[in-house]
C-alpha cells in the first residue's frame, strides 16, 4: 500500500515539474459594459531548454484575439500587433498593462467582475494550454 502511494505521489510530482510552459496569475481587465475591447494578462514561464512561441489565443468571449505590445513613440503610447510571442528557454515573459497583452477585440457581451473566462493558448512546442482567468478591476 505504501509503495502504491509512493508511486502515485512521485508520478504526480513528476507531472508538476515536467510542465514545460506554466501560466501564472492570468487575469482579464474589467471594462465598462459598453466597452468593445479588453485585455488578458499573465506571466508565461518556459521551463524547457528551448524557446517556445505563443502563436495564437482562442476565446469565445470576443470576435478576435490578437497579441499586442504597448510601445512608447515619443510621448504617445501605441499598441502594435505582435505576430508571435517568443518565450526564451528557462525564462518568463510578463504580459502586463503597458507592455505585452492579449487583446480581446469585439467583446460579445459585457464582462462581470469576478467571473472566470476560459482561453486556449496555442504554443509551438507545448501545444494547447487552457487558461482560466478571472475578470478583475486592477
Ligand atoms: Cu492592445
Amino acid at each position: 500500500m505504501k509503495k502504491i502511494l509512493f508511486f502515485l505521489l512521485t508520478g504526480f510530482l513528476f507531472n508538476v515539474f515536467a510542465q514545460e510552459i506554466v501560466i501564472k496569475n492570468p487575469w482579464v481587465r474589467a471594462v465598462p459594459p459598453t466597452a468593445k475591447n479588453s485585455a488578458l494578462f499573465m506571466i508565461i514561464q518556459n521551463n524547457s531548454d528551448k524557446t517556445d512561441v505563443l502563436k495564437t489565443v482562442k476565446s469565445d468571449v470576443c470576435k478576435m484575439v490578437m497579441i499586442h505590445r504597448t510601445v512608447k513613440q515619443g510621448d504617445i503610447m501605441k499598441m502594435v500587433h505582435v505576430h508571435e510571442l517568443q518565450i526564451p528557454p528557462r525564462s518568463k515573459v510578463a504580459l502586463k498593462p503597458g507592455s505585452y497583452h492579449i487583446m480581446l477585440m469585439g467583446l460579445k457581451r459585457p464582462l462581470k467582475v469576478g467571473e472566470i473566462l476560459e482561453f486556449k493558448l496555442i504554443f509551438k512546442n507545448a501545444g494547447e494550454i487552457t487558461v482560466k482567468a478571472p475578470v478583475k478591476m486592477k
